[in-house]
C-alpha cells in the first residue's frame, strides 16, 4: 500500500469509528436486560439513545430451548419515536431471549439482545 492509500484508509476507518455514536443504541429495556420478573409482560418495550423506525425493525423472540414466541411486529411508542414497543403472548414462567435489529435515522442498522426470566 501507498503512502496515499494508507492515509485514506485511516481516514476511512477514523470517519467509520465516529459515525458508530451516531448509531441507535439500546440504553434501556423493560424488562430490563438480565432481570427476572414476577409478573409477566404485556410487552416488551426497547428504549434507544436516538429515534428507530419501526418499520425496519424487527424482533425474534425465543423462549427456553430456544423455541420461538410469536411475538406481534414492533411498533413505535406512543409520542416517543426513540421507543419500539413488542406485544407478546402471555408468558409462562421461564427464560427469555428478545433478539432485536433497527434502524436509526442514520440509515444504520443495529443488533443487540435481551434477556429476562419470569418467575
Ligand atoms: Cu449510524
Amino acid at each position: 500500500m501507498n503512502k496515499t492509500l494508507c492515509t485514506i484508509a485511516l481516514l476511512v476507518t477514523a470517519a467509520a469509528t465516529t459515525t458508530a455514536f451516531a448509531h441507535a443504541k439500546l440504553q434501556k429495556s423493560e424488562p430490563e436486560n438480565g432481570s427476572t420478573v414476577a409478573v409477566a409482560p404485556a410487552a416488551v418495550k426497547l428504549h434507544y439513545n436516538e429515534p428507530v423506525e419501526a418499520a425496519m425493525s424487527s424482533v425474534k423472540f425465543t423462549g427456553s430451548g430456544d423455541v420461538v414466541v410469536q411475538a406481534g411486529m414492533p411498533t413505535l411508542a406512543e409520542g416517543d419515536d426513540k421507543t419500539l414497543v413488542v406485544p407478546v403472548p402471555k408468558l409462562q414462567a421461564g427464560d427469555y431471549r428478545v433478539e432485536w435489529s433497527t434502524m436509526g435515522r442514520d440509515g444504520h442498522h443495529t443488533k443487540g439482545e435481551v434477556r429476562f426470566t419470569v418467575k
